[in-house]
C-alpha cells in the first residue's frame, strides 16, 4: 500500500491543543511542588556546608525539568494512542501517517535539548568547579583513607593515623583527600553533599566549607565486601576554632611518638602478655562476629566457629597448618590467611591494633 505524506499540521485538532493546554497546567503545578519542597528540611539532610545549597538548587532544577518531560511525553503517548488508535473502518493492513523531513519539527526537537543541556552542563560544571579547584586561603587540609570496613583520617601536624571521627572546625574551608588502602570505597557526606570514591592507588580531593555544627554521618557508598553496611563514620563540626585545636592537639600527643609510614599489616610480633579476656569478648562482638560463630570449628559463617579454637583435640592445627597456641591464632589475626574457606582479613582490614590482638586472643584462649 503506498504510504501516504500528508500534512501532520492536519492532524492537530482541538483535541491535541486542549491536551497541550492540560499538561502546560500539570507541569506547572510540578514546578510549583518542586520549588516549594525543602530538602534541607528533611532528617539527616540539612545543609551543613557549602556547596549544600547550590546542589539542592541544582537537584531540584534536575527534578522540575525531569517532571515536565515525564508530563509531556506521557502524556502525549496516552493522547496519541486513544487519538490515532486503528478504528472499525480501517483496513486490516493499515499504517499510520509517515512524517519524513519536517523540517520544523526537527529544529524544535534539536533546539529545545540542546539548549537544555547547554543550561545544565553551565549549572552542574559550575559547583563541580567550586568542589574541585577552588584553592581557599587558611584552608584546612585533610586526608581520609578508607579501609575494609572503616574510614581512617590524617591531619597537617599529626604523626600517623587519627582513628577518631572526622573533626571540622567551622566556618573554615577544608581541602579533603580521599582515597583507599585496598577496594574501591565512596565517601559520601549528605549533609554536606559531598562525595567521592576512594580509590586505591588514586587521590581524589573535594572541597567544601561546613556552616553548621554539629554531627553528621560519613556513609560508604560503594559496595566493597562483607562489612560494606557497617562502615560508616560522623564528622564532627566544632565551634569555635579553639576547640577544634585542643582536639587536634589531643591527637599531636597521643601520636607523637607514631610512625608516618603508611601502616603494613602484619609486621612485628605482637606482645599478648596482659591481653584482657573480657576486652577482647567486646571487640570480638564489633568485629568478628559477622564472620564467626561462637561455636564449634563446623558451625560456619564466613570463618569457622571459633569455640575452643585453641583447645580443641579434633582440630589440633589451624587452618594456616600451625600450632593451636596464642601466637600462631596472634599471627592469623595480624597478617590475615587465605585457605580453603576464604578471606581471613588482616589487622589493618579488621581494624584492630596489636593491643586489639592481644585481648581477643586472651579471648579465644578462655573459650573451652
Ligand atoms: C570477613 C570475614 C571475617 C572476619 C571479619 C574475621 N574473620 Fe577470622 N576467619 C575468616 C575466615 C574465612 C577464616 C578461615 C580462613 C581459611 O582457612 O580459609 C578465618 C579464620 C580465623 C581463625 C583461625 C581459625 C582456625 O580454626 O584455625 C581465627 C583464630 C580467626 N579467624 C579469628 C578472627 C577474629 C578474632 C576476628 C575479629 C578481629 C576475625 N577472625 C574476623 C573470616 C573472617
Ligand atoms: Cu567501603
Amino acid at each position: 500500500m503506498a504510504v501516504e505524506n500528508r500534512d501532520p499540521a492536519v492532524h492537530l485538532d482541538r483535541g491535541f491543543w486542549l491536551v497541550t493546554a492540560l499538561l502546560a497546567v500539570l507541569s506547572a503545578l510540578a514546578v510549583y511542588a518542586t520549588i516549594m519542597w525543602h530538602p534541607e528540611n528533611m532528617p539527616q539532610l540539612p545543609e551543613a556546608a557549602i556547596p549544600a545549597d547550590q546542589v539542592d538548587q541544582l537537584f531540584k532544577f534536575l527534578t522540575a525539568s525531569a517532571a515536565v518531560i515525564f508530563i509531556y511525553v506521557v502524556g502525549y503517548l496516552v493522547y496519541f494512542a486513544i487519538a490515532f488508535r486503528v478504528r472499525a473502518s480501517d483496513p486490516p493492513d493499515a499504517v499510520g501517517v509517515q512524517i519524513h523531513d519536517h523540517h520544523q519539527l526537527e529544529l524544535w526537537w534539536t533546539i529545545i535539548p540542546t539548549v537544555f543541556t547547554i543550561v545544565l552542563a553551565i549549572f552542574s560544571v559550575k559547583i563541580w568547579a567550586g568542589v574541585q579547584f577552588a584553592s581557599p586561603n587558611n584552608g584546612l587540609v585533610v586526608e581520609a583513607i578508607g579501609h575494609q570496613w572503616f574510614d581512617d583520617f590524617r591531619y597537617p601536624g599529626v604523626h600517623g593515623i587519627v582513628t577518631d571521627e572526622m573533626h571540622l572546625p567551622l566556618g573554615v574551608p577544608v581541602t579533603l583527600h580521599v582515597t583507599s588502602s585496598d577496594v574501591i570505597h565512596s565517601f559520601w557526606l549528605p549533609s554536606m553533599r559531598i562525595k567521592a570514591d576512594m580509590i586505591p592507588g588514586m587521590i581524589n580531593t573535594l572541597r567544601f566549607t561546613p556552616t553548621r555544627a554539629g554531627t553528621y554521618p560519613i556513609i560508604c557508598t560503594e559496595f566493597c565486601g562483607t562489612l560494606h553496611g557497617t562502615m560508616n563514620k560522623q564528622v564532627v563540626v566544632i565551634e569555635p576554632q579553639a576547640n577544634f585545636d585542643k582536639w587536634l592537639a589531643g591527637w599531636k600527643g597521643k601520636n607523637k611518638n607514631a610512625s608516618d609510614a603508611i601502616p603494613v599489616a602484619g609486621t612485628g610480633t605482637v606482645n599478648l602478655t596482659g591481653g584482657d579476656a573480657a576486652a577482647g569478648q567486646k571487640i570480638f562482638a564489633q568485629k568478628c562476629s559477622a564472620c564467626h560463630a561462637v561455636g564449634p570449628f563446623s558451625q560456619k559463617i564466613v570463618g569457622p566457629g571459633l569455640k575452643g579454637v585453641l583447645h580443641d583435640p579434633a582440630h589440633p592445627k589451624l587452618v594456616n597448618g600451625e600450632a593451636a597456641n596464642p601466637e600462631d591464632a596472634a599471627k592469623i589475626l595480624q597478617k590475615g590467611y587465605d585457605g580453603d574457606m576464604g578471606h581471613m582479613p588482616n589487622a589493618s582490614q579488621n581494624g584492630i591494633s596489636d593491643k586489639d590482638i592481644a585481648n581477643l586472643v586472651a579471648y579465644l584462649n578462655s573459650l573451652k
